[in-house]
Order: structure tokens, then sequence, then C-alpha cells
């Protein structure tokens, strides 16, 4: 089994449930156990500001999976869940991104672990530090990459247990 951490958002509809409903969905995959979710993120939007703020969250799971298998499964539940691609950085009702899978390094097309902004993403990293508290990756703790990023205008919504309702 490996352990894999999993970053959750969306900025379209009604987030807080697709990401509940996507969290029960992984976890109903045989080769995917559950283990933590985080506390329930509102954060500014990275990359294109002009949009509504996100919803963000991370949980962590151990898995049989390979990576590109749990990202095959991920890819199903966004599309099961309605999910669009259109806009590179734009808005969307649910994105799920493979933040870290183990100690692992991947550089395929379309899978590229540790997630490759991960570590200027305060709204992937808080999350994944409740999840994760000791992570490293890119040679430094995550916590490290957290002080370093920009966290302004993040607000801790609610706490682990928001995706039981
Ligand atoms: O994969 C990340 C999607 N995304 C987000 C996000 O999840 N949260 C925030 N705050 N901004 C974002 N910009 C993009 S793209």
């Amino acid at each position: 089994m490996n352990v894999a951490i999993l970053g959750l958002g969306g900025n379209l509809g009604d987030p807080r449930e697709l990401m509940a409903e996507a969290i029960r969905q992984l976890a109903t995959d045989p080769g995917i156990v559950l283990e933590s979710v985080s506390a329930l993120y509102r954060t500014p939007p990275w990359g294109k500001t002009d949009q509504p703020a996100f919803l963000n969250a991370a949980v962590k799971v151990e898995t049989s999976l390979s990576a590109r298998q749990l990202l095959d499964t991920i890819l199903a539940v966004e599309k099961e869940l309605g999910r669009e691609r259109k806009e590179r950085w734009g808005p969307r009702t649910i994105d799920i991104d493979i933040l870290l899978y183990g100690d692992a390094r991947v550089d395929e097309p379309a899978l590229e672990i540790p997630h490759p902004r991960l570590k200027e993403r305060a709204f992937a990293l808080a999350p994944l530090i409740d999840v994760a508290p000791d992570a490293e990756f890119s040679g430094r703790p995550a916590r490290v990459w957290l002080a370093e990023s920009d966290s302004g205008g993040m607000i801790r919504l609610a706490e682990p247990g928001w995706e039981r309702g």
C-alpha cells in the first residue's frame, strides 16, 4: 500500500457538497482506503484572480493503485460529478489533484508528482499539512513551503468532519 495526499477544490455550483461527494466516491474504490480528511478552507483564487473564491481541502488515502491508476480513478470521479475542463486556471466545479504519492517523483505527460505548483500554493499546502503534518517534498518540509507561500485571505471554514454533513 502507498500513502497518497489528494487536493480537492472548486468554486462553481456547490463545491462543498461536490467535494464531500467526491470523497465518498473515492472511498468506494476497492483500491482506496480513506485515512483522514482536512479542514475545509475558503481561499482566494490563485493564478487567475478575477473569479470567485475557492473551497479547498485535502484527503490522505492508503492505496494499492499505482499513481496512474489513481489518476484514472480521480478522472472518473470528476467526470461523474460533471467536471468540464475548459479554461486553464479558470473556474471549476471540482478539481482533484494528486499532491503527493509516497515519496515518489513522477514526471509523465499529464501526471507530475509532487504536483508541480504545490510549493507555491497555500490553498493546497494548508490542508495537506492537516492530514500529513510531517510531509516533506522537494527537499523541504511542507510547513516551510507554507510559511514561504502567500496564505493571505485564507479562512479555515469548517473542521474535519465537514464532509459528513
Ligand atoms: O487545481 C487547482 C485549481 N485552482 C485553485 C484552487 O483549487 N484554489 C484556489 N484558491 N485557486 C485556484 N486556482 C486554481 S487553477
